[in-house]
């Protein structure tokens, strides 16, 4: 076999031999490159008898075109190799289990909210709603506390530049619906209430639900026949309660009521009271014809003993791992 051929055969077997782009590139530049065993061959045709020289240079350049394109065959199947295994490694299974979208939950003040006026609503009772800026004549005047009242300061009130100011309770709201429908009326005011005032125990902003029913004939006992009923559908068992004497000025008579909590123990959770006969002259009722009853939650108080929760501040927080045990 001539010295061509043999080296042909050589570059062939290590073409085969070649597992990897690099290594088919080192048998090309060792064959074909500049100073590749081929190439020199070429070179070292001059040394040749002149009678020799054209069947060896014919040699040489049909065994550098075989070996071309034997390498460019092998180069196309490694790069298909390589492309089959790139996809095989990054394929996507597509049969694979979802990794699940995360729920978002109600706050628990909003589930204390909406129960307890599912409650009311099937006890006949509208929601009406209202703004939380006010002014000093819904919020105050209305309701029997008059300007230079000390239950104005009482209640810590955010004052606005413009006069008007932050709602401290949700009363404002019942004035109004009173103001636009007039009597016989039951409603329910959910909301945002807000006093300057910030400890272990009070929130600058609080939620409220305050209940007003007029009517003619309305008296103590149907508020308290009422509050057994309500109290009880939301603490899902009968409830025994405690009236204490107080005082509002929108209110007379007026009680604070305490339930006994399953510890034994007297827990305060709502003022009330007989809706004052100034109130209602306000308003344009006649209060020898009509009387009624008004109460206030504090909703956040409500959540804490309906959950459990013995901090106020955990409402405020939003930290998920708090409110991720209310899904
Ligand atoms: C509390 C409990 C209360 C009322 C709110 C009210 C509303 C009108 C007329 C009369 Cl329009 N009363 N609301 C009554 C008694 C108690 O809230 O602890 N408040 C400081």
């Amino acid at each position: 076999m001539s010295q061509t051929a043999q080296l042909l055969e050589q570059a062939r077997s290590a073409v085969e031999g070649a597992v990897a782009l690099d290594e088919l590139d080192a048998v090309r530049v060792k064959y074909l490159g500049r100073k590749g065993l081929l190439t020199i061959q070429l070179k070292e045709l001059g040394k040749l008898p002149a009678d020799d020289r054209p069947a060896a240079g014919q040699a040489v350049n049909e065994a550098k075109q075989v070996l071309t394109e034997v390498i460019r065959q092998r180069q196309a199947a490694l790069e298909e190799q390589k492309i089959q295994e790139t996809l095989s490694a990054e394929s996507l299974d597509v049969s694979l289990a979802g990794r699940g979208i995360p729920y978002g939950s109600l706050h628990p003040v909003t589930r204390t909210v909406r129960r307890m006026q599912q409650i009311f609503s099937h006890a006949g009772f509208e929601v009406h709603t209202g703004p939380e800026i006010e002014d000093e004549f819904h919020n105050f005047t209305a309701l029997n506390i008059p300007e230079n009242h000390p239950a104005r300061a009482m209640h810590d009130t955010f004052y606005l530049e413009s006069g008007l100011l932050l709602r401290t309770h949700t009363s404002p709201v019942q004035i109004r619906a009173m103001q636009q429908h007039g009597v016989p009326i039951r409603l329910i005011a959910p909301g945002r209430a807000f006093r300057c005032d910030s400890d272990m125990t009070h929130t600058p902003m609080f939620n409220q639900i305050e209940v007003l029913a007029v009517d003619r004939g309305i008296s103590f006992a149907n508020l308290k026949s009422f509050l057994y009923e309500f109290l009880s559908k939301f603490f899902e068992r009968d409830v025994e309660l405690r009236f204490r004497p107080s005082y509002f000025p929108f209110t007379e008579p007026s009680a604070e009521v305490d339930v006994l909590s399953e510890s034994g123990k007297w827990l305060e959770i709502l003022g009330c009271g007989m809706v004052h006969p100034n109130v209602l002259e306000g308003v344009g009722v006649d209060p020898e014809e009509f009387t009624g009853y008004a109460l206030g939650f504090g909703v956040e108080r409500l959540a804490m003993l309906r959950y459990g929760i013995d901090d106020l501040r955990l409402f405020f927080e939003n930290d998920l791992r708090f409110l991720d045990q209310f899904s």
